[in-house]
């Protein structure tokens, strides 16, 4: 459908194009990985422009964030620069995206020889890998000035914002939608107040805004053979946030039992083993960079994200899914019952993820002895 071949082209690459295959990753954008005659790969992207109304504004953000943390680990040697950030390619022009005939933006990585991703955490170690990892990347950008961003999805995760959303697709979907989706609809209903909480404090200032990535699902974690977390990709979604987004949002598919697809809910459960390694590893590596209020959310937000992206879900199957990349009848329906029934299962556990994060901190404030 595409000439990856001719698109590859427009960038500066080293090496003549080889071969492309799809890498069937994200709901979103089409992710092309091409084998090169040079010294590495290179991941081609062609990004949503429905969904990311300003691409040159989104690939700003990347390009900008990247820098960012090239400046912070400058340290490291060259080779391992290039597995810890992100590198985009220049096009011929100089520009970090090609603009093609038909509208489509395109932007080149290069991509991280030998990596591996998870769909899903086999592993306490992976759990903990993806902590630290996540972690260090609100360590490393926490000097970053957030307002440098543009907010590429306004809003992306305000919840009063979203349940507005759901609220009017609800209005207008069609009636045996809303059949279909009746108990994920009240289960909605009843968890909206709740689901306010944060963002109250939010606005109340309470809160502090950051860099934040926005889309901390552990297929966004980059991995090396033996399991050792490398680099945070699909920087797409990076914008102005709370730590929560990015917390919650990991917990979300790091301490599932299944897929977020699977429609089988009796096979979602909650991980607390995987949520004590991930904690661990987040906590540890952001240190005393987070205030006691900010702590002591991350638990409620596991339980939130996981809501807000299963009413995603719902209000994009009450719209006919026009949003996420669906591959079956009523996919959306069970992404949203599953994400729902995700979050039933968090909230058994809220007492004791609390005890969690609060053993964690402590240990970050233990006193070194000689
Ligand atoms: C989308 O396309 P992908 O996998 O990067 C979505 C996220 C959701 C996620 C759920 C821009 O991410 O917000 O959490 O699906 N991205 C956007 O899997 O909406
Ligand atoms: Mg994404």
């Amino acid at each position: 459908m595409f000439d990856l071949e001719k698109i590859f082209n427009q960038f500066r690459a080293e090496g003549e194009f080889v071969v492309a295959r799809e890498l069937g990753v994200g709901h979103i954008n089409d992710t092309f990985l091409v084998k090169s005659t040079g010294r590495t790969d290179f991941v081609l992207q062609r990004i949503n422009h429905v969904v990311f109304p300003n691409v040159p504004e989104l690939v700003e953000n990347k390009v900008l964030i990247s820098r960012h943390l090239r400046e912070k680990l400058a340290h490291l040697d060259a080779d391992e620069l290039e597995k810890r950030v992100l590198t985009f390619v220049r096009t011929n022009s100089g520009g970090d995206y090609y603009l093609d005939d038909d509208g489509n933006y395109w932007n080149l990585t290069v991509y991280i020889n030998g990596s591996v991703i998870y769909a899903r955490v086999t592993s306490n170690k992976v759990a903990f890998e993806a902590g630290k990892l996540f972690g260090e990347f609100l360590f490393l950008t926490r000097d970053f000035d957030s307002s440098k961003l543009k907010e590429v999805i306004p809003d992306f995760h305000k919840m009063s914002s979203r349940l507005g959303q759901f609220d009017r697709a609800l209005s207008a979907a069609a009636p045996e939608r809303i059949r279909l989706a009746l108990e994920s609809i009240e289960f909605a209903d009843q968890s909206r107040e709740e689901m306010l909480r944060l963002e109250r404090l939010i606005d109340q200032g309470l809160i502090p805004i950051r860099a934040t990535h926005n889309d901390t699902k552990i297929s966004n974690a980059v991995f090396s053979e033996n399991d050792q977390a490398l680099c945070v990709i699909d920087t797409d979604t990076v914008m102005p946030g709370a730590i929560h987004f990015d917390f919650g949002d990991a917990v979300r598919t790091i301490c599932s039992t299944a897929d977020e697809d699977e429609p089988d809910l009796a096979k979602v459960r909650f991980d607390l083993g995987f949520f004590e390694s991930f904690a661990s590893g987040f906590i540890g590596s952001l240190g005393d960079g987070i205030s006691d209020l900010e702590a002591e959310y991350l638990a409620f937000s596991a339980k939130m994200m996981t809501f807000i992206v299963g009413l995603r879900m719902l209000t994009d199957f009450l719209e006919n899914d026009t949003y996420f990349k669906t591959s079956r009848e009523n996919h959306n329906l069970d992404r949203a019952r599953n994400q729902f029934r995700l979050a039933q299962e968090m909230e058994k556990n809220m007492d004791e993820m609390g005890e969690i994060i609060r053993s964690e901190r402590a240990k970050t404030f233990e006193p070194v002895t000689p």
